[in-house]
Formats: structure tokens, sequence, C-alpha cells
């Protein structure tokens, strides 16, 4: 996300500051990366492939072979493999964990692609957390072979998230599932964006600003049925911010 500086709003109030819609803050959650680069995980890495319970291996730049030759990433090659683990830590051991900067405030919708080489239970029994904390049900597949994206939606309330996936279940077998195109998007509401088309630009404050005089509910940004400074505060905190 690109920020735009509260001076420019004050002082000029004209220039464009568009910002990227859906950007993903994920380092790597394609497992496109060679280096295998922001993956972290509590299990066991077996770059032979699999080899014991409670492991992973990210194909093909490990030289072990995939539960399955598909990914999901369009044009890629790249997805975590996972055996998942049968202890009685299961619950709490982390398959993928990432810690990202995020927004206090903001909503975001973290989202996994996940395979199961079985259906059910028995096949992957996926958690999303943030901070350690569930944010999601328990999400098992309905078909083998098939990937399904599983998400759920939380507001920060701290500066930087840790993000992680945990296989609840502690079954041994099958227990046996990949993972891609791990994702994690801003999509709180953007109140600046009067115009509605994605960006905050001049053609918001204009908006703001016609609506405002006019008492406009358009301008009453807070909700309170008032056309104060509270909704002239919303509209730069979101202005300044930008759209995500
Ligand atoms: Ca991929
Ligand atoms: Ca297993
Ligand atoms: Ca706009
Ligand atoms: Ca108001």
């Amino acid at each position: 996300m690109r920020m735009c500086p509260t001076i420019v709003l004050l002082s000029i109030g004209f220039l464009e500051c568009s910002v990227a819609p859906g950007q993903n803050l994920i380092v790597n959650g394609d497992f496109e990366n060679p280096d295998l680069l922001g993956v972290n995980s509590e299990y066991v890495h077996t770059p032979g492939g699999n080899a014991i319970e409670g492991s992973w291996w990210i194909s093909p730049w490990d030289p072990g072979t995939p539960w399955d030759p598909q990914q999901h990433t369009i044009g890629g090659v790249g997805a975590m493999n996972a055996n998942g683990d049968d202890s009685a830590v299961a619950g709490i051991k982390k398959v993928w964990f990432q810690s990202i900067p995020v927004i206090p405030g903001h909503t975001y919708r973290f989202g996994v692609w996940a395979l199961g080489t079985a259906a059910g239970a028995g096949a992957y029994s996926l958690r999303l957390d943030v901070n350690n904390v569930a944010i999601s049900g328990v999400f098992s597949p309905t078909t083998p072979r098939v990937y399904t994206e599983h998400s759920a939606e939380f507001v920060a309330d701290t500066s930087t998230v840790e993000l992680s996936i945990k296989n609840v279940s502690g079954i041994t077998f099958p227990n046996d599932f990949m993972l891609d195109d791990l994702t994690l998007v801003d999509v709180t509401p953007c109140l600046a964006d009067l115009t509605g088309d994605g960006e905050v630009d001049f053609l918001d404050v204009s908006a703001f600003l016609s609506a405002y005089d006019d008492s406009d509910s358009l301008a009453d940004l807070n909700n309170d049925g008032e056309y104060d400074f509270l909704d002239i505060s919303v509209f730069l905190d979101s202005y300044t911010s930008g759209c995500p």
C-alpha cells in the first residue's frame, strides 16, 4: 500500500494518490521462490520428501516428490507439501507461519488454497490463526486432489501479525496435503473513496467537500446524522492511508 502524506491533502489537496487494490502482503505465498523465502514452519523440513509425520518440503525447489503434480499458481511450479503432525501437540504446531506488518484497525482477509490426497478430516483439518488465536473454524476437503480455497477475515489490533496455519486433527494417515497461493489482503472499506473507483484522489476531495456543503449523507462518514469535524477527521484518516 502507498500512503498519502497528510500534507498533500492539507496543502495541495489535488494530487492523485492511487494504490494497488488487493495487494497480497504475504511474502512468497505462492511458493515460487526457489530459496523458500518467507517460509517458516514448526514441522520438520525434509527436503528429500515424505519421511516422517509432521514434516514439509517444497516442490520443485526441494528434491522430494510432491504429493500431487498439481500446484495452484497460474503459470507457477511451486507448492508446499506437508505430512500432518500426529502427536499430542498437532493442534498447536504451525505447518506454516509468517509475521507481516499491518495497519491496526484495518480488516484483512487471510486465504489459503489447499489440496488433500484424500477427502474429509483425515486429509487435512486446517485452521487459520492470527497471533496464535483462531480466526476460522476447521477446514477439510470434500474432494481428493482438488485445490480448495479457505479463508477468514480479522481486524488487526497490532502493527505486526503472525499468520499461521495449523492442521489440528492429529490423525496419522492419510493426513497428507499441499498448500499454495496464501494471501493476506487489506479489505478495509475505503471510506474516502466517495467516487467508488478504488482510488483516492482530488475527485474524492471534491465530492466530499460538495456533499459536506450540501449536508448530503455521503459526507456523514461516521454515520451520526451530523456534518462536522468528526466527518472531516474520518475523511482525512481514510484519505491519508489510501485505499487498501
Ligand atoms: Ca505455487
Ligand atoms: Ca501423516
Ligand atoms: Ca475515488
Ligand atoms: Ca457525521
